[in-house]
């Protein structure tokens, strides 16, 4: 049997929990494309559980108005509690709310998160949850970005997929993961697929001679190129060795950069 083979049987599963007063928002993103290979895979088993299985009034009341006035509804304690302490049972599991007061969620984040056996997500809706729900219950809390949205539905779809395509298996050239944008440090410069000339546009000359070192130091020039253009701030952390900094300098950057190894893998 190969090592590969060997490492596909002990991969442990992800489980995760999803709390949310729409459990049914979560139906199509998780039943279609990477998510729905990965969970047939048996890498990842994702529930959503309905928050009002534990409200306890004759009305599943969840939310409540804000002490103090002011207007607006805020998630009770209660029923937020119960469902997460059901679904956790013994076991100590991480426990994140998303909100746009939490730590900014990026692909180093979606890394730690893809190392974990549990993740359970808590879904606010409203003006958010009682602040016992942040100190008590809530194990950290994540943004996806600077805005504010209806609900922590969205939010928790996309740290999933993040995460999901990060388990081994999950993605079908596996690589993949490893090459993106953010996983490098680096935006991805410009791809082309055929034909060669369509309307006015050729594909640069290059991509077609196959000289592959030329072709990989041709890819690494133009996401340098395209970072420095849009994303400078990227440079600072990237890995670079010394001919990317050669190329940066011809370009006109002179750092600041990332310290530490000079990257020999590349
Ligand atoms: C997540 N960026 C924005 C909205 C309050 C828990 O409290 C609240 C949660 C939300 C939903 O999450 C977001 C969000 N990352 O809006 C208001």
């Amino acid at each position: 049997m190969t090592v590969l083979a060997i490492c596909a049987i002990i991969q442990a599963m992800l489980t995760i929990d999803i709390v949310t007063i729409f459990p049914e928002m979560f139906d199509s993103p998780f039943n279609a494309s990477i998510i729905k290979r990965a969970r047939e895979k048996g890498l990842v088993s994702i529930r959503a559980h309905n928050l009002r299985d534990w409200a306890t009034d004759k009305h599943k009341t969840t939310d409540d108005t804000l002490y103090g006035g002011g207007g607006g509804m805020l998630m009770k304690p209660e029923p937020l509690f119960a469902a997460v302490e059901a679904i956790r049972g013994e076991c100590s599991v991480p426990t994140i709310l998303l909100t746009p007061q939490g730590r900014l969620f990026n692909q180093q984040v979606a890394q730690e998160l893809a190392q974990e056996s549990r993740l359970l997500f808590i879904c606010g809706r409203y003006e958010g949850v009682d602040e016992r729900v942040r100190q008590h219950l809530a194990t950290d809390e994540l943004s996806i970005g600077d805005y504010v949205l209806s609900g922590g539905e969205v939010a928790a779809m996309v740290v999933v997929d993040a995460v999901v395509r990060l388990l081994p298996g999950a993605l079908g050239y596996e690589h993949a993961a490893a090459e993106d944008s953010h996983a490098t440090g680096l935006l991805e410069g410009p791809h082309y697929t055929r034909p060669p000339k369509f309307r006015a546009w050729e594909v640069p000359e290059i991509l077609t001679s196959g000289h592959h070192a030329r072709v990989a130091a041709w890819r690494r020039r133009q996401a340098l190129m395209r970072t420095l253009a849009r994303r400078p701030d990227l440079l600072a952390r990237a890995r670079l060795d010394a001919q990317d900094r050669r190329w940066l300098a011809e370009l006109g950057y002179n750092g600041p950069f990332a310290h530490g190894q000079i990257d020999s893998e590349r």
